[in-house]
């Protein structure tokens, strides 16, 4: 890694944050709050100094070379790509790599095959060659996982748009699935939103089949050139996934035979769809992969480059890069202005920064701009529901999410603004908002309600992540942390979301994370809410997510977890030591209560010794998730937010600290 925009520098230049390494004991409490004040203060310059002059904050989110890779691949096909942007994507993706030729998918993961065939395809595409040593030693790896016939679904799209796989050869996904309505079984409602936008798009896509011949072949990274494709083993018929390779082979069938009238009108249908999705910056939905695909899909059906919709589509790709010092280029899936400005504005405010500071005056009037006052996707499920949420990115008005509104509310909540009355009227509309978007389960997914079905995880054609947005400990903690500081820690609808939480909780006294990695951040979301919400610091709940952490602090006094937990129990709670994990842990236990302790001492002290002279931090690792394991997130601004947040709340105490209502449920130890 270099440098990049946000002024962050990589591994080489990180700090003693190895695991297992000690620290000088600090034992007099005095210093320690003397570090963090020092720390604090260092830090809230350090973040009040990158505030956009417009009010918000934005960090680079950055994922893996898959973007790149895909961004390439798209102007490939389209013939839109100029040298410069080729070879700034290839240094990127070449400064990626690792030593054995491979490439992963977040710092310090394990090879992965599809970012390594689709890195090395781009690779190609801008010159490189196949005997480089690099290559080579890329291609040599692959076919030792079992070549191209390994890899992903999308991977294998990307590679057949160009020749290099056969259509055939991949799942089905039909067009006319625009035809179910939103009560059948795998109607596209039924997909998490994120899915939903990028399924459709390649519905028209996988029905067009289309073939541009490639400017080389790709015999080096098949196992056997003359079968690329194996046949898979056939499950048994009474299971779910003999099902469902039963009614892929079906649907090939149907490909043959579908009715080219019928076909044409569930194309256009899924057009109509995908334009009026189209957000006034160009994108769609904010993240780059359904910006890809539509843009794809359109062309196939016609749509010539100089359309207003492809222009303003491919004009849109572009806001997704990030020029680096080094002359490289990175693709971002998404950029988080409102997610960083909420969770900047809390720290800050928690950090003893005055309440009408213009700093977060502005931040509240930018916040305030961005609330998203029209129905979208979410109205399916939520018919009869007003707007007022906010989304996480800066255009993405039929996306609105529960977690960004919800930390956009406490944010608000935290300003003492010039026309209070406005604030108040858009915290309401939020809250009224996450109200409505309540599971029937008494819990908050991300973006919909009661987006439960287990049908699209099983298809085939979604083997690239998570597809359905069920609640979640750490969107419900953020909620019900939300409505308690609103006052309404003892609405039925708040004592539901307590209720699940509750009952979600880990044996080992954890709580799982679903947009942060991993039980740290589940467990840090959900106790200070918990603890909002009236909960006693004694309640056993509470004491068994505190004896969890102690028990996963590393001997630094940081913590730690790496993503392997997601997959490998031995990694949960453990890892390299993080400023943004360690602040999510010292959030759990200054909520609950531990303040004096001298395990929430040493990981203060953790986080001021690591702080660097400009007061920021540095993090290599990826603490954030998009779906667990198979998509990773490194947002570059947690590891300035959260630490702030920990030390703000270990020097000034907790924000809206009241001695709790004695209503909630479960209060009894
Ligand atoms: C941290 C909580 C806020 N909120 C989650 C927002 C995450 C923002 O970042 C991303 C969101 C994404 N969605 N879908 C994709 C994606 C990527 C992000 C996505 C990724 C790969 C493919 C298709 C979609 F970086 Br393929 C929603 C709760």
């Amino acid at each position: 890694m270099t440098a990049t925009t946000d002024g962050s520098t990589g591994a080489a230049n990180l700090r003693a944050v190895t695991f297992g390494d000690p620290i000088e004991p600090t034992t007099d409490t005095d210093d320690v709050l003397a570090a963090a004040r020092r720390a604090a203060g260092r830090s809230v310059e350090h973040l009040l100094g990158r505030q956009d002059e417009q009010g918000w904050w934005k960090g680079d989110l950055a994922t893996n070379v898959t973007m790149d890779a895909e961004d390439l691949l798209l102007r490939q096909f389209l013939g839109i790509q100029d040298p410069e942007t080729v070879q700034a994507a290839a240094r990127f993706i070449r400064g990626e790599q690792l030593g054995d030729g491979t490439w992963n998918t977040f710092h310090g993961g394990p090879p992965d095959i599809s970012a390594t065939i689709e890195a090395y395809v781009a690779l190609r595409l801008a010159g490189d060659l196949p005997d480089d040593p690099h290559m080579l030693r890329a291609a040599g790896w692959v076919r030792e996982q079992g070549g191209i016939a390994a890899s992903r679904v999308f991977t294998r799209i990307w590679l057949a748009l160009f020749g290099w796989w056969k259509w055939e050869d991949l799942p089905e996904l039909p067009p006319e699935l625009m035809f179910f309505p939103s009560w059948v079984p795998l109607n596209i409602y039924d997909f998490g939103c994120w899915a939903r936008q990028t399924i459709v798009p390649l519905t028209i896509v996988s029905a067009k089949r289309p073939v541009r011949p490639a400017p080389f072949a790709l015999d080096e990274l098949h196992t056997d050139p003359e079968h690329p494709a194996p046949p898979r083993p056939l499950a048994p018929a009474a299971s779910w996934d003999g099902v469902f390779q039963r009614l892929d082979k079906a649907l090939h069938a149907y490909h043959k035979v579908a009715p080219r009238r019928l076909r044409r009108i569930a194309m256009n249908a899924a057009a109509r769809w995908i334009i009026e999705r189209q957000e006034n910056d160009g994108c769609w939905g904010g993240i780059q992969p359904p910006a890809v695909y539509s843009v794809i899909a359109l062309h196939l059906l016609g749509y010539d480059l100089e359309h207003p919709v492809m222009r303003a589509g491919i004009a849109s790709l572009d806001r997704f890069t990030v020029w680096r010092e080094d002359g490289s280029r990175m693709v971002e899936a998404c950029q988080s202005p409102v997610w960083d400005t909420c969770l900047a504005t809390i720290a800050l405010a928690d950090a003893g920064v005055p309440p009408d500071h213009p700093a977060l005056v502005r931040a509240a009037d930018w916040m305030l701009g961005e609330e998203i006052v029209r129905p979208g996707d979410w109205s399916v499920r939520r018919p009869q529901l007003a707007p007022g949420g906010w989304a996480f990115e800066f255009h993405n008005d039929n996306y609105p999410d529960i977690d960004d509104t919800a930390e956009v509310v406490l944010a608000l909540r935290r300003v003492r603004h010039p026309d209070q009355p406005l604030v108040d009227a858009a915290i309401e509309r939020g809250v009224r908002w996450n109200l409505g978007m309540q599971s029937r389960d008494g819990a908050w997914g991300a973006f919909d309600a009661d987006n439960t079905s287990p049908f699209p995880n099983r298809l085939p054609f979604c083997d690239f992540g998570e597809v359905i947005d069920p609640p979640s400990a750490d969107v419900t903690g953020h909620v019900v942390e939300m409505l308690a500081v609103e006052g309404l820690a003892t609405d039925p609808r708040t004592r539901r979301g307590i209720q699940w939480l509750l009952d979600e909780q880990e044996a080992s006294g954890a709580w799982f994370g679903r947009w942060g990695v991993n039980y740290i951040y589940g467990t840090g979301s959900v106790v200070p809410a918990l603890i909002a919400a009236g909960l006693p610091a004694s309640h056993s709940s509470v004491r068994r997510a505190v004896s969890w952490l102690e028990s996963v602090q590393n001997d630094d006094g940081g913590w730690g977890e790496d993503l392997r937990s997601y997959r490998e129990e031995k990694w949960i709670g453990h890892g390299a030591s993080t400023a943004s994990q360690t602040a999510w842990a010292l959030l759990a236990l200054l909520a609950a209560g531990e303040r004096e302790s001298r395990v929430v001492e040493r990981g203060v002290t953790w986080l001021a010794e690591t702080q660097q002279a400009d007061g920021s931090w540095d993090e290599p690792y990826f603490t954030g998730t998009g779906f667990p394991w198979d998509f990773s997130i490194n947002y570059h601004l947690y590891r300035q937010v959260f630490p702030l947040t920990a030390l703000g709340r270990y020097v000034h105490g907790e924000p809206f600290a009241t001695a709790g209502t004695g209503t909630a449920p479960g209060r009894e130890a």
